[in-house]
C-alpha cells in the first residue's frame, strides 16, 4: 500500500464540453486528496516534453495541436494506489473501447478526443506534476474524512 502521486489533467475538449466539475468530481468522490489545481494554456514545448515518448508516433503533431488548443486543468492527486487507481476510473485510451462508468466511456468517444490524461506510472506522475506545476503551486493539507477513508 503505497502513497503516490498522480498527473490528471482535463484537455481542452473536457473544458471547452463544460466537463471539468464532473471530472475533478470523480477523483473527489473516489477519495483521493488534491494538492494541486489551475487552468492553464500549455505552450507548445510543454506538451511535446509532457507527451515525448510520443514522438515518433504519426499522430504526435495533431497530439500537440489538440493539447494546446484551449485551456487545460492540471491537478494533481495524491493517495495508496492513487496512479493505478486513476487509470481504471479514466478508462482505455480509446473511449468507445473504455468501460462504462469509467470518464472516458461515459464521456467521450474517440481516442483524439478522450477529454482527460492520467499518469501511467508513479515515476511518471511525480515527473509530469514537476513539469507541470511550480513548487509554490502544490498544497500539502490534511482532510478530516482520512479516518473515515482507510482504517
Ligand atoms: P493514455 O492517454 O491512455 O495514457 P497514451 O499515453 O498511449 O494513452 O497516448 C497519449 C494520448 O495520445 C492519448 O490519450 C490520445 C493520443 N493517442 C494515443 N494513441 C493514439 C492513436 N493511435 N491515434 C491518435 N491519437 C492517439
Ligand atoms: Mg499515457
Amino acid at each position: 500500500e503505497q502513497v503516490e502521486e498522480t498527473y490528471i489533467m482535463v484537455k481542452p475538449d473536457g473544458v471547452q464540453r463544460g466537463l471539468v466539475g464532473e471530472i475533478i468530481s470523480r477523483f473527489e468522490k473516489k477519495g483521493f486528496r488534491l494538492t494541486g489545481l489551475k487552468l492553464f494554456q500549455c505552450p507548445k514545448e510543454l506538451a511535446e516534453e509532457h507527451y515525448k515518448d510520443l514522438k515518433t508516433k504519426s499522430f504526435f503533431p495533431k497530439l500537440i495541436n489538440y493539447i494546446t488548443s484551449g485551456p487545460v486543468v492540471c491537478m494533481a492527486w495524491e493517495g495508496v494506489g492513487a496512479v493505478a487507481s486513476a487509470r481504471k476510473l479514466i478508462g482505455s485510451t480509446n473511449p468507445l473501447q473504455a468501460e462504462p462508468g469509467t470518464i472516458r466511456g461515459d464521456l467521450a468517444v474517440q481516442t483524439g478526443r478522450n477529454v482527460v490524461h492520467g499518469s501511467d506510472s508513479p515515476e511518471n506522475g511525480k515527473r509530469e506534476i514537476a513539469l507541470w506545476f511550480k513548487e509554490g503551486e502544490l498544497c500539502q493539507w490534511t482532510a478530516v474524512q482520512a479516518p473515515w477513508l482507510r482504517e
